[in-house]
């Protein structure tokens, strides 16, 4: 006996890092907490969404994720699923191919198809978002574009996220309890005369990570903090601090500096760091997404291609949200700034010119980035998005 499909298919293939399945994951769960939808996620690597979601297994081929209503099943896409009948709207994430036997059986029963592409704020993504591709058997797939531009498919955002951030910003008792949770250490509050800074360093090894460390222990009345969570970075902490035996849990002093090496948070935690922070180093997609809704000044370590196509699309994210045509957006000088540190860091050599004048604006870029999150919060959500053009759908199909 066939059991009668969810209302979604999500299927995701792990590239490498976390990226691709931490999309997918958050769609998942945005799409069944925030507009009640039935999903069945596929994916190929257990391993990588365990880190994300520990309550998991990695041992499961078939497993429902606990205390979401409607439900969230994760199948683990290792072969070939005959018995399993494709749901009414399937999200191909990142062009990863749907598997032969799955895709002979949709017609009759998928009434969208969507292939959801990474994100970009290049203009061209303005002309691509929402087109269509007829398959040689009629069926149709339609190309979907997180981006930080109106009229695209918009930005994945829980829709109680920045409720959330600001109790947990305003609630010192809430900040306690996590912190004491998920053993994060909290930078204890600085008297007002000694502003302290608090940043995240979340990204690829980088080379430009020994001359930051030395430009912040330039700061000496000001108390730094460093959340490093381990991964990549880690190993160009332990060379730049001459330190091969940092481990997650280590807390290392430095003149003014105190750096705290972080276990990996589960997903749902993660926002709640860059929110502890006054500038967040992200990298990738995701946590890209994430610094946004942070509403602090971000630098964003972008994926890196081999045709160097990432250059251009790092400069469109800064001119999408540096440039705003209802207030103008930022002061040259900050923008100016803005785009150096970004380019510094994506090149792995920073300059002490570069972080001063970074520095220097920073007053104004946290001010301009909670502006921004306001401004973004009110464009198009992705999983609205998704849910709304899949019932004009359903309802063009039934007329
Ligand atoms: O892991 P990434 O480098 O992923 C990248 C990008 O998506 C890139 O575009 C893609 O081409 C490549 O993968 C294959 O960075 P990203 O996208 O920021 O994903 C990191 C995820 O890890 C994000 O969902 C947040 C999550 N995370 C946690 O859940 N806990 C943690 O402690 C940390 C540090 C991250």
């Amino acid at each position: 006996m066939h059991t009668p499909p969810p209302h979604w298919d999500i299927f995701c293939r792990v590239i490498d890092n976390f990226g691709d399945i931490g999309v997918s994951w958050r769609l998942a769960r945005i799409l069944a907490t925030d507009h009640q939808q039935s999903v069945r996620l596929w994916v190929d690597d257990l391993g990588t969404l365990a880190r994300l979601e520990p309550a998991l297994s990695t041992a499961l081929a078939r497993q429902v994720y606990p205390d979401i209503n409607p439900s969230i099943e994760i199948i683990h896409w290792a072969g070939p699923q005959p018995d399993i009948l494709p749901a009414p709207y399937v999200i191909e994430a990142f062009g990863c191919e749907l598997p032969a036997t799955y895709r002979a059986l949709m017609s009759g029963r998928t009434v969208a198809w969507f292939n959801l592409e990474y994100f970009s704020a290049e203009p061209w993504v303005l002309n691509c978002h929402g087109l269509h591709s007829p398959q040689s058997d009629h069926a149709d797939k339609q190309f979907v574009f997180p981006s930080t531009l109106p009229h695209t498919g918009g930005l994945l955002r829980e829709a109680n996220l920045l409720q959330e951030r600001q109790t947990f910003i305003h609630d010192a008792a809430e900040r306690a309890r996590w912190s004491q949770q998920w053993r994060v250490p909290l930078p204890t509050p600085t008297a007002p005369s000694s502003k302290g800074l608090t940043i995240l360093l979340f990204g690829y090894e980088n080379e430009a990570l020994a001359p930051l460390i030395n430009l912040l222990n330039t700061l000496e009345d000001q108390p730094v903090i460093l959340y490093l969570p381990e991964g990549r970075l880690l190993a160009s902490a332990r060379a730049a601090l001459n330190r091969p035996d940092l481990v997650a849990g280590d807390t290392l002093h430095q003149g003014n500096i105190t750096l705290h090496i972080l276990p990996f948070l589960p997903q749902a935690q993660f926002d709640r760091l860059l929110w502890l922070c006054d500038l967040n180093f992200v990298r990738g997609e995701d946590s890209l997404v994430r610094a946004l809704w942070a509403g602090k000044p971000l630098v964003w370590q972008i994926y890196p291609t081999e045709d160097d196509a990432h250059w251009a699309k790092l400069d469109a994210l800064l001119d999408s949200l540096g440039l705003d045509s209802f207030n103008q957006g930022l002061s040259p000088a900050a923008r100016h700034a803005w785009r150096r540190i970004n380019h510094a860091w994506n090149q792995q050599t920073l300059a002490p010119d570069d972080w001063h004048a970074f520095m220097a604006t920073l007053p104004e870029l946290s001010q301009y980035a909670e502006h921004t999150s306001s401004r973004l919060a009110q464009q198009t959500e992705l999983a609205d998005w998704l849910v709304k053009t899949a019932f004009e759908r359903l309802q063009c199909a039934t007329n």
